[in-house]
């Protein structure tokens, strides 16, 4: 590996022949020096946030040093890689985390202690990178994670934002979007690495040339931007291994419009060319709808074309014949957001690698799997042929072409059906003609997968039925999981102690199966004390968090009732409110002798709304307007208190998640395709109160119907309940509530008139009014069980000790074997 022979290699290994070291002093030492030399502070002053910086830089030395180990060995064994292609990725922060995969948290902690500084409290310096939207992004996060943890030789590719999702400001009740321009302080946690460069093309025309006297096609295009690689190294937990996560950014391409520097117009030639890194510029914060805007388009495919370049790359420094692709490479489609890879890979095989036709289409169909994250026909991506012919004139007939291939044999195998073809083509015709990227991500994967059993039912029944009956062997599932080293390590340091003392061992970290044996300690005494001292901590941490945050102070008696997730109607956050203004009316009209039973409550919501969307934004000031009257009432007190948690993201959830009593999950049955929050609140033995929808289905299965609170209508119970239209009858309480906030109780009635027409008189498509009734009980349930104190406990040791399915790793696991044909390469110094 040393270009200069073996004398120059002893040498290096002589300077650096032993890896970094961990105990106190050293690592005393390369603190100091970062931030004398990193920082460039002197090492006799300097604050908590340059401490940060100088302690997450003596961590990423760390995180380096197992990346090459990881790499080399990589190279050394060539094993079949996985590729996982995501649009976003919310990693949250990285340093506790980092150190704690490491296996030197405490190290560090002395050694900072030592130097006069506490860990946790540079840790609360790291801001979050917020590269993604919601539950898709985080996702991802978790299953780097695992992949790492697991030694599956892997690599993540995604963009590097400059703006991350935007900050929620809430002023007046209302949301505001604030820019969240992270990497303005630097980035300790990626290397940029402006050696890995590629050029990714766009617009332009496709000619024909003939080479070898073989017809090929050309593509001229009329923008070139150059890709720029910043890796963003992934530890895994107990094990050498550290995997990477490599984004993309936008720079301008030198060979772009050279003659334009000619004409005379430098300085406006200059500043367009900065407008190409506007490509990797902002993350689009809607997280269902594709609005078919030309740059979002163009992001897509700059990060696709980066990342077929860099996977191709790696693949032919190792082999020359690219029939051993599919042995060396699996490509996982995150949504349908990258599903442009498949017809640039066939572009490159094509046009680049001259394979034909038939050779090109084969390697493809054995190297793409898809995971779709929706039941909403609504949600899937189309691109107006228009709009990608002029972007991408080659993938244009590339697409036409599959589609060609894929409808003639369609038509022999199910005949002249032709609603049927119709609806199955990738193309849609109409007044506008789009292209439905779900159907080319089906036609060319080799597996398609829900992210629950439910989901893919749907899916098999509903989204994708007629691909589903063409090809049953390619429908899975893949129940989602989160990973148990952020959301119970990292986030729940107290219950994380807790559960290795009663286990015996650490091993649950890697082996969450095992987190099964605090069954046996369900109803031991000495347990439930510890356990219910470790939520308290936890609502001490959390209450503390809500007073500086908003001046409120909550008892710590009351029960923490808690809903966050993005803003949604399908989601119910109104449901919630509407619940809370019934708890509220009859709180009011109790006498004092019944006063005294009412179970005090903190509601507690969070969520961010889509900057456009309407109605989500109406439900946050509804919550703030009834916050406002019942906080204010002296008359309620303590017996109920409403939070809003403004700007929820990971960091936020990490402190959220583990003071948690109860956590809610109203979704509409049928309309949320997994759930991951319910997870994370599960590990953290918080009490679910839940529809029958998406994996709550399968943690019914694990924890027992006695230990969540259910309620509402199932999913086959829906259509029928939405034909009823206006005569459904709904109880008299919901009927009551509404007509509450239309008449003003709660101010601003012309604003809430629409939000009320959309929920009565026929019009309740989420059902709320429905499903009323049934969440009442349920919340009674909920009080009802709260008030013994051992049967909570109880209940709160078992949904914790039932949460093992529900880990990334049994995900990652099914995934590894199942779909993308990858073993672990465990990299051992
Ligand atoms: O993916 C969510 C599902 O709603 C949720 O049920 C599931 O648990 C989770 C993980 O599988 N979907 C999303 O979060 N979707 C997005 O964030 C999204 C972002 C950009 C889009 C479309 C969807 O253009």
């Amino acid at each position: 590996e040393f270009g200069e022979g073996k004398g120059k290699a002893e040498r290096i290994f002589g300077l650096m022949d032993v890896f970094l070291k961990n105990d106190p002093i050293s690592l005393q030492k390369d603190i100091l020096d970062h931030v004398e030399f990193t920082v460039a502070k002197s090492r006799f002053s300097f604050d908590d946030f340059e401490a940060y910086q100088a302690l997450a830089h003596s961590v990423r030395d760390r995180l380096i040093e197992r990346w090459h180990d990881t790499q080399i060995h990589f190279s050394k064994k060539d094993p079949k890689r996985l590729y996982f292609l995501s649009l976003e990725f919310l990693m949250g922060r990285s340093l506790s985390n980092s150190v704690i995969n490491l296996g030197v948290r405490d190290q560090f902690a002395d050694a900072l202690s030592q130097l006069g500084f506490e860990f946790e409290v540079l840790a609360e310096q790291e801001g979050d990178a917020c590269l993604g939207n919601g539950g898709l992004a985080r996702l991802s996060a978790c299953q780097m994670e695992s992949l790492a943890t697991l030694d599956y030789p892997a690599i993540g590719y995604g963009l590097r934002y400059q703006y991350g999702l935007f900050r929620q400001v809430i002023l007046d009740g209302f949301q505001h979007e604030q820019p969240d321009y992270w990497l303005n302080f630097g980035n300790p946690w990626e290397i940029a690495r402006i050696h890995i460069t590629y050029t990714v093309k766009f617009y332009g025309t496709v000619t024909d040339e003939v080479l070898n006297k073989e017809k090929y096609k050309v593509w001229v295009p009329g923008e070139m931007v150059e890709a720029v690689a910043y890796d963003n190294p992934i530890p895994g937990y107990g094990t050498r291994n550290t995997i990477v996560l490599r984004l993309w950014a936008a720079k301008p391409s030198d060979q772009h419009n050279m003659e334009a520097y000619n004409t005379g117009d430098y300085v406006d030639a200059v500043v367009n060319r900065q407008r190409a890194e506007s490509i990797s510029s902002i993350l689009y914060p809607d997280d269902r709808s594709y609005q078919g805007k030309e740059l979002q388009l163009k992001q897509q495919y700059f990060f696709v074309s980066a990342s077929v370049q860099d996977i191709i790359r790696r693949f032919k420094d190792a082999h020359k014949n690219f029939d051993e692709f599919p042995e060396k490479v699996a490509l996982q489609l995150n949504d349908t957001h990258p599903s442009l890879t498949i017809a640039e890979v066939m572009r490159v095989l094509l046009d680049e690698e001259h394979l034909g036709w038939n050779r090109a289409w084969d390697i493809v169909c054995k190297i793409f799997s898809f995971t779709t994250h929706t039941v909403s026909p609504d949600s899937l991506v189309k691109i107006p042929v228009d709009l990608l012919g002029s972007l991408l004139p080659r993938h244009l007939q590339i697409i036409y072409d599959i589609n060609f291939n894929f409808v003639e044999n369609l038509k022999k195998m199910i005949g002249l059906d032709y609603d049927r073809l119709a609806r199955m083509s990738i193309v849609e015709e109409g007044a506008v003609k789009n292209i439905r990227m779900a159907n080319l991500a089906i036609i060319c994967s080799h597996t398609v997968n829900g992210v629950s059993r439910l989901h893919s039912e749907l899916l098999k029944t509903k989204l994708f039925k007629d691909f589903y009956e063409l090809w049953p062997h390619k429908f899975h599932y893949k129940t989602n999981g989160v990973t148990q080293r952020r959301w119970i390590v990292v986030s729940n340091p107290s219950l994380c102690a807790l559960i290795s003392k009663w286990l015996g061992t650490e091993a649950w970290i890697r082996d969450i199966d095992l987190l099964i044996g605090l069954r046996d300690y369900a109803t031991n005494s000495e347990l439930h004390q510890e356990w219910k001292m470790v939520k308290k901590v936890n609502k001490i941490r959390l209450a503390e968090y809500i007073e500086a945050m908003s001046g409120l102070k909550v008892s710590l008696d009351a029960m923490f009732d808690v809903h966050t997730k993005r803003v949604h109607e399908y989601k119910r956050q109104l449901l919630n409110i509407l619940g809370i203004i019934h708890r509220y009316d009859c709180i009011k009209n109790m006498n004092k002798n019944d006063r005294r039973k009412v179970v005090p409550r903190v509601c507690i919501i969070g969520g961010k709304a889509a900057p456009g969307y309407e109605m989500a934004k109406k439900i946050i000031k509804l919550f703030h307007v009834v916050a406002e009257k019942i906080n204010n009432d002296n008359d309620i007190g303590d017996l109920l208190k409403l939070v809003f948690i403004p700007d929820y993201n990971v960091s936020v959830a990490e402190l959220v998640i583990p003071g948690a009593d109860l956590s809610q999950h109203l979704s509409t049955a049928g309309h949320e395709a997994s759930g991951t929050s319910s997870m994370k609140f599960l590990m953290n033995g918080c009490l679910l109160l839940a529809t029958e929808d998406g994996s709550t289905i399968e943690m019914i299965e694990e924890i027992g119907r006695d230990n969540i609170f259910l309620f509402g209508a199932a999913v086959h119970e829906v259509p029928a309940l939405r034909k009823k239209g206006p005569a459904l009858k709904v109880p008299l309480q919901f009927l009551r509530v509404v007509r509450m906030i239309r008449e003003g109780h709660f101010g601003f009635k012309d604003y809430f008139k629409s939000l009320c027409d959309k929920i009565e008189g026929g019009n309740d498509y989420f059902l709320l009014g429905a499903d009323f009734a049934s969440y009442i009980e349920a919340q009674a349930a909920a009080d009802k069980a709260f008030v013994d104190e051992e049967r909570w406990t109880k209940m709160s040791i078992l949904c914790a000790a039932g949460s093992g399915k529900f880990s990334s790793d049994r995900t990652i696991q099914e995934y590894a074997e199942k779909t993308w044909g990858i073993q672990p390469c465990r990299c051992a110094f």
